[in-house]
């Protein structure tokens, strides 16, 4: 990989797939032009979300979030580009729908509340998840990725990022 790029972690959660939200949602990375390098459809289970949601184990939410990404199938991908980190959580937006601005991934999908979702003791239904920095992407794409699942090949923005 070029240096100057960066790798990062998206996860089409089960809402996602449930609404058939797996095109619109990877549309949108595709146009502005970030190269995906790595995908899979995976259904995972609880130990597997202890191991991505390690920081939330101990949190009050955390039985309702992983009964939600333990609900059905998600779709992982490694996207690839230029502070790609930064930029996929910009277009993610904000974690609570309800706050995340229009034209935002989540604030166009989506529009629960934390005060919500934590009176009924469900996990935040946002449909996406995104690797939050650089200590966070490295591990999460370890976790989701064996190293020749992920892979090397031109896209026409290459010629725009590269000269
Ligand atoms: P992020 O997905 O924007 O990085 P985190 O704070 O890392 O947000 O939380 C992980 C996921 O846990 C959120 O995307 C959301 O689905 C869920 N979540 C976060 N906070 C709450 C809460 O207070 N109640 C219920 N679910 C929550
Ligand atoms: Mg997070």
């Amino acid at each position: 990989m070029n240096e100057d790029l960066q790798r990062t972690l998206v996860l089409v959660k089960p809402d996602g797939v449930q609404r058939g939200l797996i095109g619109e949602v990877i549309g949108r990375f595709e146009k502005v032009g970030l190269k995906i390098v790595a995908m899979r459809m995976v259904w995972v289970d609880g130990e597997f979300s202890k191991k991505h949601y390690a920081e939330h184990v101990e949190k009050a939410f955390y039985p309702g979030l992983e009964a939600m990404i333990t609900m059905g199938p998600v779709v992982s991908m490694v996207l690839e580009g230029v502070d790609s980190i930064e930029l996929v959580r910009k277009m993610v937006g904000s974690t609570e729908p309800k706050s995340a601005p229009p034209g935002t991934i989540r604030g166009d999908f989506a529009h629960v509340s934390y005060g919500y979702a934590n009176k009924k003791g469900i996990g935040v239904k946002n449909v996406i998840h995104a690797s939050a920095n650089e200590t966070d992407a490295k591990k999460e794409i370890e976790l989701w990725f064996d190293k020749s699942e992920i892979h090397s090949y031109t896209t026409v923005h290459d010629v725009h990022i590269l000269n």
